[in-house]
């Protein structure tokens, strides 16, 4: 098995994802590659402690000089949307392989930047939308492939939570530095929304125009770094209505202000033979409509047609062969790791990976445009 050396930056959640998938993907995907922690990097005071707790072999606080360092092969790039731009054209500079996590960058001027900076350099580059790999998400876009919707009339997206319902949660600073639009660029369009259109264009192919509305609930907020109340700039919540290349109308709604809603990320695509509906708060089910068959094209019985749902356990399932026995269920890290296997595995000769910077581009670009709508009150072509 190759190593690949892996320099970290950042200790977040997102990074602690990350290291648990590195260390887990080849005990259960064989891609002729193995990830190495090399050396993680963070201006975090608990950085000796993450190293120690996640295996590292070193620790640095200066990203410049993991991205200089002859012994990494590749960077991970976890820190705040503000900081992935720099920190990904220098090390496609510097010739290393690069995962970033999403959103790519602050606008699409930063995206295009980074895209030109890797395919200059032609490091293999991933960006982290995760969702993809939840294998009841992977069986749907099977689904759509095998025609199993036919042509499609509705896609209709909600990604809730409800963690700043409070006037008191402050905004900035390590923990909540996506309630700062200077260091996230955007609030649920560019954090929660951007999964959601990658997995609505991956789905249903790509977004002709959209209009859009946000709303900023909670007008001020104390900020952690300045001590002072200041004015909170990013979006709260964002709905907006997309119309798609393929005839398709499409819904997105988003919020943090969505009580008793956590993580609640849905996606419904309404065909003319059938229909798929996921929700990642059941994300081992697949809801499926099955109206009519694609291989025989005969129409489902009336007295039994009806939504199936699809517990996505078996080994014929996506992803799920590699792991345990039919019936038992995997989690939320498992996502990043059926991620990585992809990576490593297209390093390898496999399929190319996908979505890698390009992709996420265009996930940028259908952001910056739905922030666009909501600013001049306007439909914007993409
Ligand atoms: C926001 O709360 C967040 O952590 C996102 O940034 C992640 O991308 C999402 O998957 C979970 O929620």
């Amino acid at each position: 098995m190759k190593e690949i050396r892996v320099g970290q930056i950042g200790t977040g959640f997102m990074g602690r994802t990350h290291s648990n998938a590195y260390l887990q993907v080849p005990r259960f995907f064989q891609t002729g590659y193995k990830p190495v922690l090399k050396c993680v990097c963070s201006l975090d005071k608990t950085l000796e402690e993450y190293a120690a707790n996640w295996g590292y072999e070193s620790t640095e606080t200066d990203w410049r000089k993991v991205v200089e360092r002859d012994d990494i092969d590749l960077i991970d790039i976890v820190v705040p949307n503000n900081l992935h731009h720099d920190i990904v054209v220098a090390a496609a500079e510097a010739g290393k392989m690069v995962i970033c996590e999403k959103p790519l960058a602050m606008n699409m001027q930063q995206a295009e930047a980074m895209v030109a900076a890797v395919e200059k350099a032609g490091v293999a580059n991933m960006v982290s939308f995760n969702y993809r790999r939840v294998p009841a998400v992977t069986l749907a876009k099977q689904l759509i492939d095998e025609n199993r919707i036919g042509r499609p009339f509705h896609y209709n997206s909600v990604y809730n939570q409800d963690y700043t319902i409070s006037a008191n949660v402050p905004q900035g600073g390590a923990a909540l530095w996506r309630l700062d639009s200077k260091v996230a660029g955007s609030g649920v369009t560019g954090d929660l929304l951007a999964h959601a259109i990658d997995l609505a264009e991956w789905l249903n192919g790509p977004i002709a125009r959209v209009t859009a509305k946000t709303e900023i609930f909670v007008k001020e907020r104390l900020h952690v770094e300045t001590g002072k109340m200041e004015p909170v700039t990013i979006d709260d919540a964002c709905a907006f209505i997309a119309v798609f290349q393929n005839g398709s109308f499409g819904t997105f709604h988003s919020t943090r202000y969505a009580r008793g809603r956590k993580n609640h990320n849905t996606f419904e695509l309404n065909g003319e033979n059938g229909a798929v509906y996921f929700d990642l708060e059941v994300p081992h089910s697949l809801q499926f409509f099955r109206y009519r068959d694609p291989e025989t094209g005969e129409k489902t019985p009336d007295h039994i047609v009806g939504w199936q749902s699809i517990h996505v356990t078996n080994s014929e399932h996506p992803y799920m062969g590699h792991y345990w026995v039919p019936g038992t269920t995997i989690g939320y890290e498992h996502t990043f790791i059926n991620s990585f296997a992809d990576f490593l595995n297209s390093l390898n000769g496999g399929p190319k990976f996908q979505p890698d910077m390009r992709s996420a581009m265009r996930v940028q670009l259908v952001c910056d445009k739905v922030l666009e709508s909501a600013r001049t009150e306007k439909w914007v072509e993409l």
